[in-house]
C-alpha cells in the first residue's frame, strides 16, 4: 500500500495561486457517439503578490489534441504534461491558453466531471470534477467569469443548458444545435454545470424583495412534471424565508434546478444551474413520504442558501469547506425550524448528530470541523463537516443572539462579496460585528473529538444558594494521534462552551428560566442565588437546554428527577432528552443482565413515564412521536465498552412488545384519534399525526397478533398516500408471517416503474431483522432491480444493510462484513466515491468483540490489496486499520 502521509495534502501548505483565470470560454461539443470535444480558452493573468511560477493546470482522463499560447500552437502538446499536470513555462505576464481535449462520458461511471445518465448529459464538479473536463486550476480560490457554448444533436438534446444566462442559440448542419450561455458572476470552477438533455420544464416566475422578476425552471425526465410541483412550492418557500430572516435576495434571472437518477450525492449547487438528485425533487402523495417531502423541502433550500453562503462568498480551498456547509446547513435547519416544529426540528438533529458525527469522531475518521490534512477531498463531506460545523454556527448564534449574528451576517458579505475565504474570516465578522470575543471560541475548528462536560451541584437550603460545577473533558481522538505520528503540534486546550440552564422545583415548575453560561475553563463553578424561590429542597437543573453545545454530558440524575424532567421541563428538547436518558439508562442494564445469563425485563417506571407520555400526546403528536420512540441498536451500542448486537437488539425488542402487551388500550386509541380526514397534505400539523399514529401501529406490531397484521394489510392496501402504505408495508415486510411475501410481491407490483419506490423495497429488505436478511440481500443483488452503477440502488440496499442493520451487519460469524468487503471491491474501479462511502460502516469495528474484530479484520485487509485500490478508499481503510 502506498505511504499515506506521502499522498496527504496540508493545510499549511497553502499558497495563494500563481495564476488567475480572469475570463473561461468554453466550447463543448458532443458526438453521436458519446465523444466529447472540449475546447478551453483561459485569459491567464499571474499573480503579481506571489513569486513567479509556471502555470500549472490539473487534468484527468482527458486527451489532450491541442495547445495554444496567444493564438499560436504549440507544438507535441503531450510533452507539456509532467505528473498528471500541464505545466506552462515563459508565459507572458497575461495571454490567453487554448486547449482542446477528448473526454469520453459514456464511459464516465465515477459520475464526477461530465457524464451519462440514461439519455443525457450532466456534470458534478465539486470538489475537484471540472478538471475531468478541461485543463484548469482547479482549486477554489482561482474565480472566473464564464461563457460556455455547447453543441449536440437537436433531437436527442432539445436542452442545452449551462450557468447563467442563455444570450444566443441557433441550428447547424447534421441536425444538431447549439446554445450560448453567459454567467455574469465570477465563480470558482466546482460550481460549473452543463447538461444536454430531453426533459420536461416546469416554469414558474418570482418577484424578489425588491421587484425583480426572475424565471425559475425545474427539468425533470421525460413524463414526470407531475412530480415536481412541491419541489418549486419549497423553491419559492426558501427564497421568501432568506428575504425575511437573512435580507438576501436571488442575484439571478434565472434559477434552474435539474434532476436526474444517477448522482453521487443529495444535490449540487452551481451557479444559477442546481443539479440535483431525483430523490430530492421527485414527489407526489402516493410516491414519496412525510420524510421525503420534508427532505425536499430542506435540500432545495439548503441548495438554494448555498447561493450567497458558498457561490457569493466561496471557500479559498478545501479545508474550509464548512465555511459554506456548515453555515448553510444552520440556515436550512433555521429555515425548517421556522416552517416546522422547532423543538421537533432539533430532536432530529440531534438524533443525526448522534447517529453519525459523535461515532465519526470516536473513530478512524476522526477530524476538526476545518481538518488540516486530507488525501481524498471526497471523503471530508462529512458529518463534522456538515453537522457539527452547523453546531458551531449554531453556538455562535447563540453567543451573540439573532442580532448579533445578522449584523456579522452583514459584515460578512460587506467584507468579503465576490471572495474566496476562510473560516478564521467568517468568525472574524461575528466577533468584530458583535463585540464577542470569539479567541477561544476558534478552537472548535480546529480540535477533533466530542467534549464530554460533567455538571455537579450542591444547595444550601438555609441560604438558598446553588452552585454548579461544570469541568470538560476533550478525548484525545485518531486525529490527534495520527498528526502527533506525523510530528505535527496541533492547538488543545477547553473549549468556549455554552450551556444554556434553566432551574425547576421539586414539581416541575421553573424556577430559573433559560440562562446561557459560558464555560471556557477546564472546571468552573457558578452560583446562583435561590433564595426568593421559596426552594425547601435542592432544584433540578435542566442542563444544555436545546442541546447549546455538540457535546456529551455526565450528570448524575435518577430516575425520578428524570421523569420530572420529561413531564415538566419547558425546554421540550430537554423534556424529550430526559426520556432518552432514562431509556438508554434502563435498556443498559437490562442488556447487561442478559449478558450476565439473567432474564431482562421491562422497569414497570419506564412503562408509566411512557403512558404519561401518551396519554398527552395530543397536545403535540409530532412532538410525542419522538418522545415515544426508544433509543437505537447503534446509539446503545455506541455507550457499551464492547458493543453487543445480539443483546441489544433483544432487549429493544423486549422493550417494545412490553411497552405494546401493557399499554395495548392506549396505543390502539392513538390510533383511532390521530386518522387524518381529507386528502393527503404535507403539512406539519398532518404529519405529526401520521407520524403517531402509524409509531401507535409499529409497537402493537410487535404484539404478533393475527388482527393487528390484518390492519396493517388493509392500510397497505387501501392508504392513499406512501407515508401510510410505507409504514404498514415496513412493519409487515419485517414481520415473520405470511404476509410478508404478500406485502413485497405486490409493492414492486405495483411501483417497478417508479425508481425511488424501487429504492424504498430495497431498503426495507436491507434493514430487516429477520434471520434470512444477509442472505436475501445479497440475491437482491442480482435482482433486475438492483444496479451496482446507480448510487441510490447501492445506498438503499447496500449501505442501508452496511449502516442501519447492525444486527445482521455485524453478524458474529462475520458474514455482513465478508458482503460488504465484496461489495466494495467490485464497485470500487465503477465508482470510488459510492465505494468509499459504504466503507465507512467499518468506522466501528474496534468496538466489538475479538471474534467479530478478526472477521472485520479480514475483510478490512481484503479491500486493502485490491490491485489499483482508489484513493477514497484507500485513505478510509488504511485509516481504520492503522
Ligand atoms: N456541495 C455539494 C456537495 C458536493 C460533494 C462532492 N463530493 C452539496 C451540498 O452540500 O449542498
Ligand atoms: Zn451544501
Amino acid at each position: 500500500m502506498k505511504n499515506s502521509f506521502a499522498r496527504a495534502i496540508h493545510l499549511r501548505d497553502y499558497r495563494a495561486p500563481a495564476w488567475w483565470v480572469d475570463t473561461v470560454d468554453l466550447d463543448v461539443s458532443i458526438a453521436d457517439d458519446g465523444s466529447t470535444e472540449v475546447t478551453a480558452r483561459l485569459a491567464v493573468r499571474r499573480n503579481a503578490a506571489v513569486p513567479a511560477q509556471v502555470l500549472a493546470l490539473d487534468g484527468e482522463e482527458l486527451e489532450l489534441l491541442g495547445l495554444a499560447v496567444d493564438g499560436r500552437p504549440l507544438p507535441a502538446p503531450a510533452s507539456f504534461i509532467r505528473d498528471g499536470r500541464l505545466e506552462l513555462a515563459d508565459l507572458p505576464e497575461q495571454c490567453t491558453l487554448e486547449t482542446r481535449v477528448r473526454i469520453q462520458p459514456d464511459r464516465n461511471t465515477t459520475l464526477s466531471g461530465l457524464y451519462r445518465s440514461r439519455d443525457g448529459y450532466f456534470t458534478q464538479c465539486e470538489a475537484e470534477g471540472f478538471r475531468r473536463i478541461t485543463w484548469f486550476p482547479d482549486r477554489p480560490d482561482v474565480m472566473s467569469r464564464y461563457t460556455v457554448t455547447l453543441h449536440a444533436d437537436r433531437t436527442r438534446f432539445p436542452e442545452l443548458l449551462a450557468n447563467g444566462n442563455l444570450v444566443a442559440s441557433g441550428d447547424e448542419a447534421g441536425g444538431r444545435h447549439w446554445a450560448r450561455w453567459v454567467d455574469p458572476f465570477p465563480k470558482p470552477c466546482y460550481l460549473f454545470a452543463m447538461v444536454a438533455a430531453k426533459l420536461d420544464r416546469l416554469d414558474d416566475r418570482y418577484t424578489t424583495a425588491s421587484g425583480r422578476a426572475v424565471d425559475l425552471a425545474i427539468y425533470v425526465e421525460p413524463g414526470k412534471l407531475d412530480q415536481c410541483g412541491f419541489a418549486m412550492h419549497a423553491l419559492k418557500k426558501s427564497m421568501r424565508w432568506d428575504e425575511r430572516r437573512f435580507g438576501l435576495e436571488l442575484d439571478l434571472d434565472r434559477y434552474m434546478i435539474v434532476a436526474v437518477g444517477d448522482f453521487n450525492m443529495g444535490a449540487m449547487e452551481n451557479k444559477g444551474l442546481n443539479i440535483f438528485n431525483t430523490k430530492y425533487v421527485l414527489a407526489r402523495p402516493d410516491i414519496a413520504t412525510d420524510v421525503d417531502y420534508m427532505n425536499i423541502d430542506r435540500v432545495v433550500a439548503h441548495e438554494y442558501f448555498h447561493n450567497w453562503t458558498g457561490n457569493r462568498v466561496t471557500c479559498r480551498d478545501w479545508f474550509q469547506l464548512s465555511l459554506k456547509e456548515g453555515l448553510t446547513v444552520f440556515r436550512d435547519q433555521e429555515y425548517g425550524s421556522d416552517e416546522y416544529s422547532r423543538a421537533v426540528q432539533r430532536i432530529q438533529e440531534v438524533r443525526g448528530l448522534r447517529a453519525a458525527q459523535f461515532p465519526e469522531d470516536a473513530g478512524p475518521m476522526a477530524h476538526p470541523v476545518r481538518p488540516a490534512s486530507y488525501e481524498e477531498i471526497n471523503n471530508f463531506y462529512t458529518a463534522t463537516v456538515y453537522e457539527k460545523g452547523a453546531e458551531v454556527v449554531r453556538m455562535i448564534h447563540t453567543l451573540l443572539g439573532e442580532d448579533g449574528f445578522q449584523r456579522g451576517m452583514k459584515l460578512y458579505f460587506q467584507r468579503h462579496d465576490g471572495q474566496a475565504v476562510t473560516c478564521d474570516d467568517f468568525v472574524s465578522a461575528m466577533q468584530d460585528a458583535s463585540g464577542v470575543d470569539l479567541t477561544q471560541f476558534r478552537r472548535w475548528y480546529e480540535q477533533a473529538g466530542t467534549p464530554r462536560v460533567n455538571a455537579e451541584t450542591s444547595f444550601d437550603a438555609a441560604l438558598g444558594r446553588w452552585t454548579l460545577t461544570l469541568s470538560q473533558s476533550n478525548p484525545e481522538t485518531a486525529y490527534e494521534k495520527r498528526l502527533k505520528e506525523e510530528g505535527l503540534s496541533f492547538p488543545r486546550g477547553p473549549l468556549h462552551i455554552p450551556v444554556a440552564l434553566g432551574l425547576l422545583d421539586a414539581d416541575g415548575r421553573e424556577v430559573l428560566p433559560t440562562t446561557v453560561l459560558s464555560l471556557t475553563d477546564t472546571t468552573q463553578t457558578f452560583t446562583f442565588d435561590l433564595s426568593q424561590c421559596g426552594l425547601k429542597a435542592a432544584p433540578l437543573p435542566s442542563l444544555l437546554r436545546n442541546f447549546s453545545a455538540p457535546v456529551a454530558l455526565d450528570f448524575e440524575c435518577d430516575d425520578r428527577a428524570l421523569a420530572t424532567l420529561m413531564a415538566h421541563d419547558k425546554d421540550e428538547f430537554n423534556r424529550w432528552e430526559a426520556g432518552q436518558r432514562l431509556a438508554t439508562r434502563l435498556m443498559l442494564a437490562q442488556v447487561a443482565q442478559l449478558q450476565a445469563g439473567r432474564e431482562a425485563l421491562v422497569p414497570p417506571l419506564f412503562v408509566e413515564a411512557f403512558a404519561a407520555v401518551l396519554a398527552q400526546s395530543d397536545a403535540d403528536p409530532a412532538f410525542a412521536a419522538e418522545a415515544l420512540t426508544l433509543p437505537s441498536e447503534a446509539w446503545l451500542g455506541d455507550q457499551m465498552a464492547i458493543i453487543d448486537p445480539d443483546a441489544i437488539h433483544a432487549v429493544r425488542r423486549l422493550f417494545r412488545r412490553t411497552l405494546a402487551e401493557r399499554l395495548r388500550g392506549p396505543f390502539e386509541q392513538v390510533m383511532a384519534r390521530m386518522s387524518a380526514p381529507g386528502p393527503y397534505a404535507p403539512e406539519p400539523a398532518a404529519m405529526g399525526r401520521r407520524a403517531l399514529r402509524n409509531l401507535a401501529l409499529g409497537y402493537l406490531m410487535a404484539l404478533d397478533d393475527s388482527a393487528v397484521q390484518l390492519r396493517a394489510l388493509s392500510q397497505f392496501r387501501e392508504a392513499d398516500n406512501m407515508t401510510d402504505q410505507f409504514a404498514a408495508f415496513s412493519l409487515l415486510a419485517h414481520s415473520e408471517t405470511p404476509l410478508r411475501e404478500v406485502v413485497l410481491n405486490e409493492f414492486l407490483a405495483r411501483w417497478k416503474d417508479e425508481a425511488l419506490v424501487v429504492d424504498k423495497w430495497l431498503s426495507v429488505q436491507a434493514t430487516s431483522p429477520l434471520p434470512d436478511t444477509r442472505a436475501r440481500v445479497r440475491e437482491l443483488m442480482a435482482h433486475p432491480a438492483f444496479d451496482l452503477k446507480n448510487p441510490n440502488k447501492v445506498y438503499a440496499l447496500v449501505r442501508t444493510f452496511c449502516a442501519a442493520n447492525p444486527l445482521h451487519f455485524h453478524a458474529a460469524d462475520g458474514s455482513g462484513y465478508a458482503y460488504a468487503a465484496g461489495v466494495i471491491r467490485e464497485l470500487d474501479p465503477v465508482n470510488p466515491q459510492v465505494a468509499s462511502r459504504v466503507a465507512r460502516a467499518f468506522d466501528r469495528w474496534k468496538r466489538f468483540d475479538e471474534g467479530r474484530q478478526g472477521h472485520a479484520r479480514k475483510a478490512l485487509e481484503s479491500i486493502r490489496d485490491l490491485p489499483g485500490l482508489s484513493a477514497d478508499v484507500a485513505e478510509v481503510v488504511g485509516r481504520a486499520l492503522a
